[in-house]
């Protein structure tokens, strides 16, 4: 019993920065770009290990630039990076000694993208942390290939894996936590029929070599093992649904490598309402691009991104740090965050046009209601009490015009 407690509490502190963060940046990145069809196009297109390799010897993003990736996380209020180092291709994105199908011993471009980040990041003050797919892996004859069979045998098919295993995935865990700096998590995928026994020991040796790194849940056998929940792609909890830590992954279009067809761009008012909404329910939004091959992210996003970090960069005080919301309940006007003894009302700008907002259930007298970006203002604030029904209500006034861009906040 002592020995659960104990886990717990570790848990909630190495997991503080990351909830304080709520916002980080996903990229999917690696030979797949060169197609512009996403990154499940080996798959689907039934593309034979050999010509993938061909395709990697053309892989040569020179125009990738660390500091610029970054700038752009930063200048999006994004406060961690998660970046594919290995996806379900088997393509290290960085220089393994583990296995030689890596961007520096298969491909022209000669540099280790995932140094150049760690450094880029530690400059910045930005959290590195690594997505890793650690059961599939279409380059590896013994790796598991096909989600979705069913027919995938863990029993039958146990000593092939464990090459793969034990070899691969467990070596390139290992090279990411010791040639890369502090790493903020391990961002794992698509565990297929793990067993207990094979998680925990991947846990083990990620405990053993960062105590402080993260675990998602993907790693397997969640919730016994994994930090915190990472949902379905773009997936909302209801409130009050989830009790320990959980994240939406998201894509700023509809897929996460780089595509060419995909149109589809989520507005930024929709961003910054996803984010408030995710935040308010007590989760945090992992956010994805999609860097094209020549290492480039696409100007849809980079322009998104930017219109989400001005509205941050006014915002921020009701975003980072903050707390889910007490009324569990969703709002027709908007969502909320409190920090301390501040309530912040993140009202979006399509309720206008609007007189008041209502919000039940506040027993405590309002002190002050203004605006957060400019605290000189004064909302008047009416709050009512029914002691028949026991009804607390409170009225706020809103100005005629949403004075913000997308989402105006309430202190
Ligand atoms: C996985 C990958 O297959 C995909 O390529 C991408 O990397 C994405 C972030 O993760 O796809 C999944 C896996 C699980 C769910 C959704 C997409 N899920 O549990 O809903």
């Amino acid at each position: 019993m002592a020995d659960s407690l104990d886990i717990v509490t570790e848990s909630k502190s190495r997991m503080q920065w990351w909830k304080d963060a709520k916002f980080g940046m996903f990229i999917h990145w690696g030979v797949y770009s060169l197609l512009g069809k996403g990154e499940w196009v080996m798959y689907a297109n039934k593309i034979p290990v050999k010509e993938y390799e061909k395709l990697a010897e053309e892989f040569n993003p020179t125009q990738f630039d660390a500091k610029a990736w970054v700038h752009c996380a930063k200048r999006a209020g994004m406060k961690y990076i998660v970046i594919t180092a290995k996806h379900h291709d088997g393509f290290a994105m960085y220089h393994s000694r583990t296995d030689p199908f890596n961007i520096v011993d298969a491909s022209p471009f000669g540099r280790d993208p995932l140094k150049e980040l760690s450094e880029a990041c530690r400059e910045e003050g930005i959290r590195l942390c690594f997505y890793y797919s650690h059961v599939i892996d279409w380059h590896h004859p013994h790796a598991l290939h096909d989600t979705f069979n069913n027919l995938w045998d863990y029993e039958l098919e146990k000593k092939a894996f464990f090459r793969y295993w034990n070899h691969k995935a467990k070596g390139q865990v290992r090279e990411l936590l010791t040639e890369y700096g502090p790493v903020g998590l391990l961002w794992f995928d698509t565990s297929g029929g793990l067993s207990k026994k094979e998680s925990e020991a991947m846990v083990n040796m990620i405990r053993g070599l960062q105590p402080d790194c993260l675990i998602n849940s993907r790693v397997s056998h969640w919730p016994d093992f994994g930090d915190y929940q990472s949902k379905g792609d773009n997936e909302i909890p209801m409130h009050g649904e989830e009790t320990r830590e959980w994240e939406t992954p998201m894509t700023l279009n509809q897929s996460w490598g780089y595509s060419t067809k995909d149109q589809v761009w989520k507005s930024t008012d929709a961003l910054i309402r996803k984010l408030v909404h995710i935040i308010s329910k007590g989760g945090n939004l992992l956010l994805n691009v999609g860097p094209t091959e020549t290492g480039i992210i696409p100007e849809k996003s980079t322009l998104r991104l930017e219109e989400v970090g001005e509205w941050l960069a006014r915002n921020g005080e009701a975003v980072y740090g903050t707390s889910a919301s007490p009324f569990p309940y969703e709002l027709e006007w908007g969502a909320v965050t409190v920090k301390g003894d501040t309530l912040f009302l993140h009202v979006y700008n399509r309720y206008w046009p609007a007189e008041e907002l209502v919000l039940n259930g506040v027993r405590n007298t309002v002190k002050k209601a203004y605006m957060l970006t400019d605290p000189s203002t004064c909302h008047h604030v009416h709050q009512s009490y029914q002691p028949e029904t026991d009804h607390h209500e409170m009225r706020i006034r809103l100005p005629e015009l949403p004075p913000e861009d997308h989402v105006s906040v309430i202190a």
